[in-house]
């Protein structure tokens, strides 16, 4: 078994992460990779999805973002990426060993991200669709994964002044909320409001990682 050491690919300097700022899941990885000082190994370097000719879409043939080149491996996505990285610094320190916590921990991870993909999906039906062929219904269904989702949270949030891989998911997500305006989410989750204060104030890879105005 070949050890894990963030070495770069072939004719690179470093590991190479692409991912925009503007990523809720890029950020996730940027994040990790502070909280864990590997971020000084990592170059970041942009994609765009929308461009048929980069080459995200070797690198990905989903053509998401972000992927991570390092050890002569491609790895996407947000998830594999934030586990490697944590595997890399030693283990257990973003998402627990073993045991209930790690399922927990990961359910988390799975419930934030799926509230991401969610709002994703909204934003990309404006996105991609003129007004006159923007479906009102599937903006409904992608709104109850949204709502739905941020109700469950705020009955299992995890500790805001613990960084692991879930809070990490959270943060991100509301933090993309916070930014593209899917739904408004401050006045009707207000739990939600308080714990991404005490993150944000517990966190500083949270504000060293805001997507830039
Ligand atoms: N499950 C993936 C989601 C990644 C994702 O959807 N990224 C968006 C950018 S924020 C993307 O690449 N969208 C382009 C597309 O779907 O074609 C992850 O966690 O990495």
């Amino acid at each position: 078994m070949s050890q894990l050491n963030l070495a770069a690919i072939p004719g690179e300097a470093r590991a190479v992460l692409r991912t925009t700022l503007t990523s809720p899941y890029g950020r996730k990885v940027r994040m990790a990779a502070q909280v864990l000082g590997l971020d000084d190994r990592i170059e970041i370097r942009p994609a765009d999805t929308l461009d048929a000719g980069d080459d995200l879409r070797d690198q990905n043939p989903l053509g998401k973002m972000p992927c991570l080149m390092a050890d002569g491996m491609t790895m996407f996505d947000s998830r594999v990426i934030v586990e490697y990285l944590d595997a890399l610094a030693g283990g257990g320190r973003l998402i627990p060993a073993g045991g209930v916590d790690r399922f927990h921990c990961l359910t988390r991870v799975a419930l934030a991200d799926g509230i991401a993909d969610a709002a994703l999906l909204m934003v990309y039906e404006g996105r991609f669709r003129d007004a006159a062929q923007m479906s009102a219904r599937w903006l409904d269904h992608q709104k109850g994964k949204v709502t739905r989702g941020l109700t469950a949270l705020q009955a299992d949030l995890p500790d805001p002044d613990t960084t692991d891989a879930a809070a990490i998911s959270v943060a991100c997500m509301l933090g993309y909320l916070d930014w593209r305006r899917p739904v408004e989410w401050r006045g009707d989750w207000p739990a939600l409001v308080d714990w991404l204060d005490r993150f944000a104030a517990h966190e500083p890879a949270f504000d060293a990682t805001r997507i830039p105005a």
